[in-house]
């Protein structure tokens, strides 16, 4: 046998201290399924990489509609912090409000356009399309970054 030993570490992320843990974020209520998705990308262009959290089971104005938040990074640590919380300023909350939609389920952030700023795309997969006869076909939104 040869190369690289193999790291078998394995470490309690919630027990992390400082410098390695930086910070948390919490779900706004009960069975949100807050963190489900997540992607990354800096959707304000101000150098800093901004997160997107998906919560498809957020109760936004009906059951199981969904939600999901972008937080802006910086390089200040945010702690320990609840989404939709007076404690997280600065956020932005996207939502359908229709039961069902599952909104947040799926997220990615990419630059789509190439004008440099992250774009984002949003899964909802319960969404449905007010011009197609049906129902449950879903739907993904973009959404395009802009500068500050
Ligand atoms: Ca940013
Ligand atoms: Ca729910
Ligand atoms: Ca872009």
């Amino acid at each position: 046998m040869s190369g690289a030993t193999p790291n078998n570490t394995s470490t309690r992320i919630d027990q992390l201290a400082a410098p390695h843990f930086i910070g948390g974020f919490v779900g706004p209520e009960q069975d949100a399924g807050f963190g489900l998705s997540l992607s990354g990308g800096d959707v304000d262009g101000d150098g800093y990489s901004d997160i997107l959290f998906g919560a498809p089971g957020l109760d936004a104005g009906n059951t199981n509609s969904g939600g999901a938040w972008l937080v802006y990074g910086r390089p200040e640590p945010y702690g320990i912090v609840t989404v939709g919380g007076s404690d997280l300023p600065g956020g932005t909350r996207f939502y359908t409000g229709v039961a069902g939609n599952l909104f947040g389920a799926a997220i990615t952030c990419d630059d789509i356009d190439g004008d440099e700023y992250a774009d984002i795309v949003m899964g909802s997969p319960g969404f449905d399309p007010p011009s197609v006869i049906g129902s449950g076909e879903g739907s993904a939104f973009v959404m395009y970054g802009i500068g500050q």
